[in-house]
């Protein structure tokens, strides 16, 4: 009875409001006009708990973490918020009793695209997991005018275009003028003696003005609804800018850089990382100040986290505001600042580490480079005496003409933490070994988890309704519950409804390929998904191997054994990144060759799915049936496609990398194929010198054949991308292994083939797999975060003893 009154009040409200913002009839109104009106009536249920949230944070005078990150990487925000709100299932009804196609509305919502990649995407997770464990976390980044480009592939070549996002506006965000603060840049600066003490004197330069966009995030069936603040540069009010001034202010938060691990930042970049990170400190000191609490109260009311490191310059920002505009002596606002801090690493590539040339950071920034030089000197000084001068000078933040962000970053904070537990030991024993030698309490693991709301619950609601049907429904709000699915694992017919559900997936993407691509894929082949950013060390390389692996066996053999697949890729290429990008030309031109070959098509089919981003993964995660993680042993820190991959049954083919290996523990080493060299063996090879691209190529006939096949023309279209390619592995001795790697490869993945043959056997591995899922949910993570390291409650326990 209360169900239908809810959907009664919702209609209503749904079209009043379609009538009031575009005067128009439910009939007569567009997807996009249904979507903003519906859109609208959602923020209203949202504003009343989130003024609600606000003033209780202040009034409880709550210690609130803010979370800085370059990059969000949030997708659609309605369906994720009807969800959390409770009324997802009611909304759905709705539109069935008005005969309205709730996906078409859902589709009209541009997604948010304001990330490349897994960092990004891992910041969003955050933001829905604080506020549904009533975790007092707010998001801090930029506003950028034009997210990451949006991908189309002309003659297999990637083409980016503009990702004008906000050509519709944003329905959920929130201009708050009041909150504006002012970001310098540039000009001299010297220090004056004053009364109280040296201040710096500010010549010329350019001042932005950072104006936020708030966004309510969410609670999942509670009522919170935390900040996610976006800044947004213009010319400050009454500053007459010329049209060339006014461009570049205006090109701050103009787009996202498009860096995803190895491409270099250059001065926008460095002007991005100080815009965002200065607006949210000055932001929140104002705040803290304002609400009556003394600097030295910080550590206690704030933790400010640094999602790798391009927000760094936080903590000289930090220093700079207490010492030169509150009079704050070294030692004390050095305590303050790195109480305040803490620190995660994402990458162990060393030429994703970010570094800045001292000249051009000291241009832009000249008073942060000065303090820099400051943190610098009392480093040396104080580690040189202990652990002599070499020690000093390579971990000291300036050397050899450069800043070190991840330098600063170890010494500005007091926490550093790895993303799985395998990276983290990596961090310790290798890239940051000197400073763990320095602060080993500094050092801790948080597995990376993901938000199983939006991967699943939402985006496979009728895995998750089959789920509920076993085990009821507190595994939604207590992810680990879900290993009561194991009690189900003989329970033949619900294997097979799980099988059904697993098609019915795969056939609602094979009709977005057939609508979209025009490809009829086979819903009867496995769905081998590889979905990721395009990066030489995530081997993409080393898939398509295998693919032409097949094909040519079976070209040379009709009936050669061969277990039917449906190879789905999706990934962006960095524009910089020319060799990524040739990669996506070769597998497009195989895809292309693969598909129209008759004689192998019954076998085999390869798709390769443009622009792909947080909704297109909702929609190929659910249908997958391998999850390819096949990164070089020791280079993902921990990956999270994998996590929402087992989620929805997927099974891992996978090396022992980041948190492949945790998951294929969790969910038991015969439910995962795990193959391939593992870290120690990697980094043994990069040790000696001893590894041998050519060799392989010269002793092993099948793959000698593949290599072959992308440069004498069997593979069409790819004369200067396929000898590219077969360059980087033969002749620049294959950094990344993908030959190394390729007989444990194709063996594995022989082996699945046969195993998916007995489709009792494949699911029933495909149970272990959601079942062991739940310790990998961002609930746990951000909770682990919370309790060691920002030290602010949550209710995820209290949620656990209550049950
Ligand atoms: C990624 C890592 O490559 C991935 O392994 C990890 O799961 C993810 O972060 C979340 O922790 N890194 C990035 O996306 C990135 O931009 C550059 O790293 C610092």
């Amino acid at each position: 009875m209360q169900q239908n009154d809810t959907v009664t009040q919702l209609k209503q409200e749904f079209l009043d409001s379609l009538e009031a913002h575009f005067a128009v009839s439910l009939a007569d109104a567009t997807d996009l006009q249904r979507y903003q009106a519906l859109a609208a009536v959602v923020k209203q249920k949202i504003a009343t708990k989130w003024r609600r949230t606000k003033e209780d944070y202040r009034d409880t005078g709550a210690k609130q973490v803010y979370y800085f990150s370059i990059e969000f990487l949030p997708g659609r925000y309605l369906r994720a918020n009807l969800l959390n709100l409770g009324l997802l299932a009611d909304t759905e009804q709705m539109m069935t009793e008005l005969d309205v196609d709730f996906t078409a509305v859902m589709e009209a919502e541009v997604d948010q695209g304001l990330g490349n990649g897994g960092l990004g995407r891992l910041a969003s997770d955050f933001m829905d997991a604080m506020p549904s464990i009533a975790l007092v976390g707010n998001g801090n980044g930029i506003r950028y005018r034009y997210g990451l480009f949006r991908q189309a592939f002309i003659n297999g070549y990637q083409v980016e275009y503009p990702d004008d996002w906000l050509k519709n506006d944003d329905v959920w965000e929130v201009r708050q003028d009041d909150e504006a603060q002012v970001v310098h840049y540039g000009g001299n600066v010297y220090l004056q003696d004053t009364p109280d003490g040296l201040r710096p004197v500010y010549d010329g330069g350019l001042d932005v003005l950072a104006v936020p966009y708030d966004t309510g995030m969410v609670g999942a069936d509670n009522d919170v609804v935390n900040t996610l603040r976006l800044w947004s540069a213009e010319v400050p009010e009454g500053v007459k800018a010329s049209v060339s001034e006014r461009s570049v202010i205006e090109s701050i938060s103009g787009e996202l850089y498009p860096d995803d691990s190895n491409e270099e930042g250059r001065r926008l970049r460095l002007r991005q990382e100080y815009f965002f990170s200065s607006a949210g400190v000055q932001n929140i000191i104002k705040h803290h100040l304002a609400d009556g609490y003394s600097l030295h109260a910080l550590p206690f009311q704030v933790a400010i986290h640094i999602n790798d490191t391009h927000p760094t310059v936080v903590i000289p920002e930090m220093m700079r505001i207490l010492l030169d505009e509150h009079g704050l002596g070294w030692e004390e606002a050095w305590g303050i600042t790195t109480r305040t801090v803490s620190y995660t690493n994402h990458t162990l590539l060393a030429e994703a580490l970010e570094r800045w040339s001292q000249d051009l950071f000291a241009q832009e920034l000249p008073r942060l480079f000065q303090l820099i030089q400051e943190i610098d000197r009392h480093h040396r000084v104080s580690v040189a005496s202990e652990h002599g001068e070499d020690f000093a000078w390579r971990t000291s933040p300036l050397q050899d003409g450069q800043v070190h962000m991840a330098r600063l970053a170890a010494i500005g904070s007091h926490a550093i933490n790895g993303v799985a537990p395998l990276h983290s030991q990596l961090l310790q024993d290798k890239v940051l070994h000197d400073f763990y030698i320095l602060w080993p309490a500094k050092f801790s693991n948080k597995t990376n988890g993901i938000t199983h709301r939006r991967y699943m619950h939402a985006a496979n609601e009728s895995l998750s309704a089959l789920i509920d049907t076993k085990i009821g429904r507190d595994w939604r709000k207590l992810p680990k519950d879900i290993t009561k699915l194991r009690d189900f694992n003989m329970d033949e017919a619900f294997l097979r409804e799980l099988a059904v559900v697993k098609r019915q997936n795969k056939q609602r993407l094979a009709d977005w390929v057939s609508h979209n691509m025009g490809i009829d894929i086979n819903v009867d082949a496995i769905f081998d998904v590889q979905i990721k950013r395009l990066h030489a060390y995530k081997r993409q390389l080393l898939h398509l191997l295998g693919i032409l692996t097949d094909y040519l066996a079976l070209k040379h053999d009709a009936n050669a054994y061969v277990a039917p697949r449906v190879h789905i890729f999706a990934a962006k290429a960095a524009p910089s990144y020319h060799y990524a990008k040739q990669i996506i030309k070769v597998i497009n031109e195989v895809a292309n060759m693969v598909n129209n070959d008759p004689a192998v098509n019954d076998k085999m089919q390869v798709v390769f799915l443009p622009n792909y981003g947080v909704s297109l993964a909702e929609l190929i995660i659910p249908a997958a049936d391998v999850s390819e993680q096949i990164s070089t042993a020791g280079k993902e820190a921990s990956g999270t496609s994998n996590m929402k991959l087992m989620a929805n049954g997927a099974l891992q083919l996978a090396t022992m990398d980041g948190a492949n290996i945790d998951i294929i523990h969790a969910a038991g080493a015969e439910n995962a194929y795990a193959f391939g060299m593992d870290t120690d063996t990697v980094y043994k090879h990069y040790e000696q010198h001893d590894y041998s691209a050519w060799d392989i190529y010269q002793n092993n006939p099948k793959l000698h054949r593949v290599l072959d096949a992308l440069i004498d023309g069997t593979v069409p279209n790819v004369q200067e991308e396929g000898q590219a390619v077969f360059d980087s592995l033969i002749r620049d001795n294959d950094e990344y292994f993908v030959l190394g790697d390729y007989e444990s490869y194709v063996d594995t993945q022989a082996r699945l083939g046969q195993d998916y043959q007995n489709q009792q056997a494949w699911t029933r591995k495909s149970l272990a797999n959601i079942a062991a899922s739940g310790e990998f949910s961002a609930d746990y993570t951000v909770a682990a975060y919370a309790d060691e390291i920002w030290h602010v409650p949550h209710n995820l326990l209290a949620q656990q003893e209550s049950k």
